[in-house]
């Protein structure tokens, strides 16, 4: 089955080799030096993590990924609406741990509210996010978990009438293992959890997520960190579509819930 048909069906897939492997050993160090300052530049000054991936980010305008994310949205506009970094930390959990959820827009637990759908999902994708293994994925080191074919479950881990252990294991569950420089796609209404590291290594890994034109980006902290205009115009020009609703700060829409 291709990525494409695989993505629409089980709700993920796997891109092989989408950063050449002689050059991921260095991104992946520059992800663990940056992490730090990229973390505060975020808390403190609204900056987007992508201003402190700048080996990394061209990536994500990769062609064959692109290719993917636009035929899955049906439509050639599409913008990275969040980046984080998301590296787990060696020992990080018992081995049985899971942490089972759906993500923004679809993420029932999302802290600034931003934007969240509600239950019942409409069968209709709005969100992709894009998980970039640094560091091989291994069952022991926190491979990434999903549960095939959730995105068109109509329960989610976290509703709360739904009455799912989100933080135990899940009977069709699967882990996504790859090699350094490998980028697994899911639907952000999969059901998907990292693992636990049991290993003393890092498993260095970075978010970004892909949405459609059409869907809003103006609410919530994450959507509205921006990229400052002198970082920006130094980005590659496809990285720069991506990015261009954030060149530069304005303020989230606030959020009152009735
Ligand atoms: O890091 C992982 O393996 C999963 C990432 C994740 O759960 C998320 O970004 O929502």
């Amino acid at each position: 089955m291709d990525e494409i048909a695989h993505l629409r069906s089980e709700g993920y897939c796997l891109l092989r080799g989408v950063i050449p492997g002689n050059l991921v050993t260095a991104i992946r160090e520059e992800i663990d030096c940056a992490r730090d300052a990229g973390l505060e530049a975020y808390d403190r000054l609204d900056w987007s993590a992508v201003t402190h991936m700048l080996t990394l980010a061209p990536y994500f305008a990769d062609v064959r990924l692109l290719d993917v994310v636009r035929t899955m949205f049906n439509h050639a506009q599409v913008r990275i609406s969040q980046t984080e970094f998301k590296s787990v930390p060696p020992r990080s959990d018992p081995p049985d741990w899971r942490g089972y959820h759906t993500d923004w827009p679809h993420d029932l637990t999302d802290r600034s509210l931003c934007g969240r759908v509600n239950q019942p999902f409409p069968d209709s994708i709005m969100s992709i996010t894009s998980i970039w293994m640094l560091y091989p994925f291994t069952r022991e080191n926190g491979a990434t978990w999903v549960v095939p074919g959730t995105h068109r479950d109509l329960r989610n881990p976290r509703g709360e009438k739904d009455g799912i252990d989100e933080h135990r294991s899940i009977v069709s569950e699967r882990q996504v293992c790859g090699d350094a420089g490998d980028v697994i796609l899911i639907d952000s209404r999969i059901w998907h959890s990292r693992g636990a590291n049991t290993t003393d290594e890092v498993r260095t890994s970075v978010v970004a997520r892909y949405s459609p034109w059409w869907l809003s980006t103006e609410y919530g902290k994450r959507n509205a960190a921006f990229v400052p205009a002198h970082i920006f115009d130094r980005f590659p020009q496809p990285l720069q579509e991506l990015y261009a609703h954030r060149r530069g700060k304005r303020r989230p829409v606030q959020h009152f819930p009735a």
